[in-house]
């Protein structure tokens, strides 16, 4: 409930922040009145409003620009992303290098621009623009055999000055498992706010992920892959122990080092005490079926 889709848009309904925001008050009041009923408390009112554009943008995790929360803000201007293609390989029937508007043509207008609000789990409330991931594998074909996705970032020494830093093993790379980048919330986004989405937050076009921790959503993507196998991910390849292949958002099983029982939104104000985080991080009746009879502290 803390983040949701709408698949009903047109592109009247991707406006600027200030329009955002009244639609927000319309939210509010709508809900103010108990049209969802009474499952809906105001915290959950709350937890649908939007973080600004300002904080979306600058206070962001990028480590090819800074491991430091406003380094990419600073510094990722120099990603160079015209003429961006993404290599698609693996076990698909259309592999090749494509842009994104080629892996989004014959798409419609809606399903282009769905809009979606997400919770990350550090804490934002982001209106991502995008697609479903599953209407670009569904375009390349995947084959019988695949049971994973693996995802590569841009590796620009050049472009990237936090590369030179061993801090993670580059490029930056992500997995799923074919089930989970199909389910209609995984999103390939590229654009915030209905507007085209900042390098600093992964232009021009990224992984969201909304059950995962943050790390799961992996920036400007330049290889999708299809394999048989579990693919590596860069924060397990540094710590195993401590960042496992699923990284579902569970409240119930803490990273070694620190609770993950609750969370604090950013940009709060003053009055912003920390809320319960919820199973995947409210999304559980959506996906909680995709790990049937999976011992969720084991595949953590
Ligand atoms: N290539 C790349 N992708 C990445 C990261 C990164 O360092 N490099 N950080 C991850 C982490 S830890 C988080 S919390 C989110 C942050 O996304 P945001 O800055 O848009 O909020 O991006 C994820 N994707
Ligand atoms: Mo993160």
């Amino acid at each position: 409930m803390a983040c949701r889709w709408t698949n009903d848009l047109t592109q009247a309904d991707v406006t600027p922040e200030s329009l955002w925001l009244n639609r927000r008050q319309v939210i509010g009041g709508a809900l103010g009145a108990g049209a969802l009923g009474s499952i809906v408390s105001p915290a959950m009112a709350e937890a649908l409003k939007p973080t600004s554009w300002d904080d979306i943008t600058s206070y962001n995790n990028y480590y090819e620009f800074g491991t430091g929360k406003e380094d990419p803000a600073a510094n990722a201007h120099t990603l160079n992303t015209s003429g961006w293609a993404i290599e698609v390989d693996g076990m698909v029937d259309a592999p090749g290098r494509y842009s994104v508007a080629t892996l989004t043509e014959g798409l419609t207008k809606e399903e282009r621009i769905y809009r979606f609000r997400c919770v990350e789990a550090w804490s934002m409330v982001v209106p991502w623009n995008g697609f479903e991931l599953k209407d670009i594998l569904d375009k390349v074909g995947v084959q019988s055999g695949a049971k994973y996705v693996a995802f590569e970032t841009a590796f620009r020494p050049d472009q990237m000055p936090g590369v030179r830093y061993g801090v993670l093993d580059w490029p930056y790379r992500e997995g799923l498992r074919l089930d989970e980048a199909m389910n209609p919330l995984t999103l390939m986004a590229t654009g915030i706010y209905g507007k085209s989405i900042p390098n600093q937050n992964g232009a021009p076009i990224r992984l969201v992920v909304p059950w995962k921790y943050g790390f799961k959503s992996i920036k400007s993507i330049v290889r999708i892959t299809l394999t048989d196998k579990e693919p590596p991910s860069s924060w397990n390849t540094s710590n195993a122990r401590e960042y496992g292949f699923y990284s579902n958002v569970n409240p119930t099983v803490d990273h070694p080092r620190w609770s993950q029982a609750l969370e604090r939104k950013i940009g709060g104000g003053l009055f912003n005490p920390r809320k319960p985080t919820l199973m995947f991080n409210g999304y559980e009746d959506e996906v909680a079926s995709l790990y049937d009879g999976m011992d969720l502290e084991k595949f953590f």
